[in-house]
Order: C-alpha cells, then structure tokens, then sequence
C-alpha cells in the first residue's frame, strides 16, 4: 500500500463544491489514518495572505504563496487538500512546476457558472451582478478551465459523496492511497 504524499489542487468558481468535496476527501483520509492538510481562503486569506485581495496580481501571489506552502507540506509528508478558485491556467502551471511529477493532482471541480450563481450562498454573485465586486470570478473577472486536470467532478450533477469517492479512487488508483 502506498504511503506517497502528494497535492490535491482542487480548482473551480466560487460555490463550485471545492471545499465540500475537500471537506470528505479529508475525513476519507483521516479514517485511513493518513496525515492531511487543507489550505483554503479560511486559514489562508485571513492570516498568510492577508495583505492581499482579489487584483488579478494578488490572486496570483496568492497562488504562489500557497503553492510554496503546498511544497513544504508535501515534503513533510502530508497529503494536502488545496481549495482555490486557482483561476489562470498559468499559475496553477506554477504551483505544479513546484512539486515533483506526479504528485501534483489537479481536480477540476467543474459546475457550471448558472449552477454556481443560483447556490450563492453568500450572496456574491448577486452584489457582483449590481457591480458591488466588479472583479468577481466568473463575472468580471475570467475564470479559465483546466485543459488536462487529473480529474475532472461534474459537480452541478452528482452529490459530494459520489465525488468524493471518485477523489479517493484516483488517489487508490495512483497509489498514494
Ligand atoms: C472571487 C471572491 C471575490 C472575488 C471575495 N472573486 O465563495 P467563497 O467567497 O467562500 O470563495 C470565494 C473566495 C475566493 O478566494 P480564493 O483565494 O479562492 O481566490 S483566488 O484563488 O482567485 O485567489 C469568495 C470570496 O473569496 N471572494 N471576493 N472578487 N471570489
């Protein structure tokens, strides 16, 4: 059985399911009594980053800094959950370029923007709709799809359980797991 670390780079919109599926993925995990890390806006933005906001410049710092902190957990050993919007193809480029070949796994968790909008647990979309958060993902602000993800969730059509269960699949299957 394999006891490799690695990096689960789960990317989509805001209210995709990242961390929802994130969230099972790692209690999955815990169950198996492998050591974890989640990294997302929650412990991230309102400490690390917390000098930085959503420019097209500081979400891209934002992605280094996360990335580089992804390093360093997966060369201690953990399995670490990243949940980013992680929207330019170019820096979740980077974040892979940091780790060694196969141990950056990216999910795309793929919910269409309509999906997303009528979730909106926050109410973001709609203040970015009346042009209160004018570079709002999705709306004033691109959000550019994985082209080849390790794993791609239909999440706008199945449960976070069925997606968390294909996440640990792909991790048995890889032999992280
Ligand atoms: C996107 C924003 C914005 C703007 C605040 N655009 O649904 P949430 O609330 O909990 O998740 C979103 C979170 C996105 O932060 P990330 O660090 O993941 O973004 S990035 O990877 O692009 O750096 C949303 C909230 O922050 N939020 N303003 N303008 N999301």
């Amino acid at each position: 059985k394999g006891q490799k670390p690695c990096v689960l780079w789960f990317t989509g919109l805001s209210g995709a399911g990242k961390s929802a599926v994130a969230d099972l993925v790692e209690q999955e995990l815990a169950k198996r009594n492998r050591h974890t890390m989640t990294l997302d806006g929650d412990n991230v933005r309102h400490g690390l980053n917390r000098d930085l906001g959503f420019t097209d410049e500081d979400r891209v710092e934002n992605i280094r800094r996360v990335g580089e902190v992804s390093r360093l957990m997966v060369e201690a050993g953990l399995i670490v959950l990243v949940s980013f919007i992680s929207p330019f193809r170019s820096e979740r480029r980077l974040a892979r370029d940091l780790m060694e070949d196969d141990e950056f796994l990216e999910v795309f968790v793929d919910t269409p923007l309509e999906i997303c909008e009528s979730r909106d647990p926050k109410g973001l979309y709609k203040k970015a709709r009346a042009g209160q958060l004018p570079n709002f993902t999705g709306i004033g602000s691109p959000y550019e799809p994985p082209e080849n993800p390790e794993l791609r969730l239909p999440a706008g059509e199945e449960t976070p359980e069925k997606l968390a269960a294909r996440v640990i699949a792909l991790l048995e299957e890889k032999g992280f797991i």
